[in-house]
C-alpha cells in the first residue's frame, strides 16, 4: 500500500487513540490498562521531544547567525530583513495573546477537571506553584538578569533554561562570525554538520508521531474524560486558526501598502508554497518553492530572496510564535493560573525568541514551546494537553510562516529597490544591473 503521508498518518493515530480509549473505557479495567500501559510511549514521545530542544537551539540558531557570514554584510539589506522580521513577529505574537485572553478558551474547564488536570501532573504542578511564587518576588530587571546564563552546561541541563541557552547560541554565533573565516570554517562546519544530525533526529522522533499521538489521545481521554476538556481543545485550535487568518490579512495589508501589489496578486503569487507547506509542515522542505514564487512570479531580485528567504525559512516563524502565545496562555487558563501582566508579556518575548530557535522542520514549534512555558512557569505537562491538536495546527502555523517569509522578501525588496516584473524569465547571471 503507498505509504500515507506523515501527517495522514498522525491524523489516523489520533483518531485511532480517541476510538480505542472510547471503547477501553466501557471495561473496568479499560482505564488502568491504559494509563499504566499505553500512556507511558505519550510520555517518552514528549519527552524525546523535550529532549531534542536544547540540541536544536544550538544548532539552528548558531547556524543561522554564522550563515551571515560577516557581521559588516548585515548592510541596508540585513539589517531591514532582521528588524522586519521581528517586527511582524511580535505583531503576529501580541495578536496570539490578544486573541487567547478575548476567547479564553481554557476558562471553560470546569474547577474539578483542573484538579484531575494538576493531580494526574502533580510532579510539574508543585514547579508551577515555585515558578510562580518566584515571579511574583522577581525584580523588574529579573527577566534580563536571567537572560545570560552563569554556567551553559547548567542552563542546558535539568530543567533547561531555554533562553539562557539561546543567548549562548547568539553570543556564540556572533563570536564565530568575528574571528578569522580560517579559523572559524572548521566550527562551521561542524555546526553544519551538527545541524543536520538534529534535523535528522526530529525526522526520527516525528516517524514516531503516530504512536506518540494514539498514546497522547488515549491517555487524554481516560484521564480528563470530562466533555468540556474538548470542548476546550476545540476552542483552542480555534483561537490559534483565527490568529493566523488574522495574521495572513496582516500580510496581505503589508504587502499592499508597502509595495502597492493588490492581495490577489500576492496570495496568486505564494499560494502554490503555502499548499506545500501546508502539507508538508516544514517551511526548510518549502523553501526551494517559496523562492521561486517569490523570484519568477513576484518579481523579487534574486540577491533579495537568496539572503531573505533562508534566513526567513530559519528564524521567521511568526504562525509558530503566534501559536506559541495562545498556547502557553491556553495551558495557563487550563491548569487556572492566573498570568500577571508582566508574566504575558515575558510570553511575548519567549515566544519571539522561541519561534526564531524553532528549526523549519514538522513539531518544532511546539518542541520549543517548552522555552515559554518554562519561562512563565507554566506546567510542561499541558503540553499532552495540546499535542492531540498540534498536527493540524502545525500544518496551518507553517502556512503561516511561509506567507511571513514571502510578504518581508517583498517588503524589503522594495525598500532597497530590488523588484523587477514578474515572470521574469531569463537573469542576466541573476543579479541586476546596479
Ligand atoms: N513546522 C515548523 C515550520 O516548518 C513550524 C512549527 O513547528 O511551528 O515552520
Amino acid at each position: 500500500m503507498k505509504k500515507l503521508a506523515l501527517h495522514w498518518q498522525i491524523l489516523l493515530g489520533m483518531a485511532a487513540g480517541v476510538i480505542f480509549a472510547l471503547i477501553l473505557t466501557n471495561f473496568s479495567w479499560g482505564s488502568d490498562f491504559i494509563s499504566d500501559w499505553i500512556k507511558p510511549f505519550g510520555n517518552i514521545f514528549i519527552n524525546a521531544l523535550k529532549l531534542i530542544a536544547v540540541p536544536l537551539i544550538l544548532a539552528s540558531l548558531i547556524k543561522g547567525i554564522s550563515d551571515l557570514k560577516d557581521i559588516s554584510k548585515l548592510s541596508k539589506m540585513g539589517t531591514r530583513t532582521i528588524a522586519t522580521y521581528i517586527i511582524t513577529t511580535i505583531i503576529a505574537v501580541s495578536i496570539g495573546l490578544g486573541m487567547v485572553n478575548l476567547i479564553n478558551p481554557g476558562g471553560s474547564i470546569s474547577q474539578d477537571t483542573r484538579e484531575d488536570l494538576l493531580a494526574s501532573y502533580e510532579g510539574d504542578a508543585s514547579g508551577v506553584q515555585l515558578n510562580a511564587a518566584k515571579q511574583r518576588e522577581a525584580g523588574p530587571l529579573q527577566a534580563l538578569e536571567d537572560l545570560v546564563p552563569d554556567n551553559i552546561f547548567a542552563a542546558a541541563g535539568d530543567n533547561a533554561n531555554m533562553l539562557q541557552v539561546i543567548f549562548f547560541a547568539i553570543f556564540f554565533g556572533i563570536g564565530l562570525i568575528l574571528i578569522p573565516e580560517k579559523t572559524a570554517k572548521p566550527v562551521k562546519d561542524f555546526f553544519d554538520g551538527f545541524n543536520e544530525v538534529i534535523l535528522k533526529m526530529i525526522d526520527l522522533i516525528m516517524l514516531t508521531a503516530p504512536y506518540g499521538v494514539f498514546a497522547l489521545l488515549a491517555a487524554l481521554v481516560v484521564e480528563s474524560p470530562s466533555a468540556d476538556l474538548f470542548a476546550a481543545l476545540a476552542m483552542y485550535a480555534l483561537t490559534v486558526l483565527l490568529g493566523l487568518a488574522f495574521m495572513i490579512g496582516v500580510y496581505i495589508l503589508l504587502v499592499w501598502i508597502f509595495t502597492k501589489n493588490t492581495p490577489s496578486f500576492f496570495i496568486n503569487g505564494i499560494a502554490p508554497a503555502q499548499l506545500l507547506a501546508f502539507s508538508t509542515s516544514s517551511s526548510a522542505a518549502t523553501l526551494p518553492v517559496t523562492m521561486e514564487r517569490v523570484e519568477e512570479h513576484m518579481g523579487v531580485h534574486r540577491e533579495v530572496t537568496s539572503f531573505v528567504l533562508p534566513i526567513g525559512a530559519t528564524i521567521n516563524m511568526d504562525g509558530t510564535s503566534l501559536y506559541q502565545a495562545v498556547a502557553a496562555v491556553f495551558i495557563a487558563q487550563a491548569f487556572g493560573i492566573d498570568l500577571s501582566l508582566g508574566a504575558q508579556i515575558g510570553i511575548i518575548a519567549t515566544a519571539t525568541l522561541a519561534s526564531i530557535g524553532s528549526a523549519a522542520v514538522p513539531g518544532a514549534g511546539m518542541v520549543m514551546l517548552v522555552i515559554v512555558l518554562a519561562q512563565a512557569g507554566i506546567p510542561e505537562a499541558g503540553l499532552a494537553l495540546i499535542f492531540a491538536v498540534d498536527r493540524p495546527l502545525d500544518m496551518c502555523r507553517t502556512t503561516v510562516n511561509v506567507t511571513g517569509d514571502a510578504a518581508v522578501s517583498l517588503m524589503v525588496a522594495k525598500s532597497v529597490d530590488k523588484m523587477g516584473e514578474p515572470n521574469v524569465k531569463e537573469w542576466d547571471d541573476g543579479y541586476y544591473e546596479e
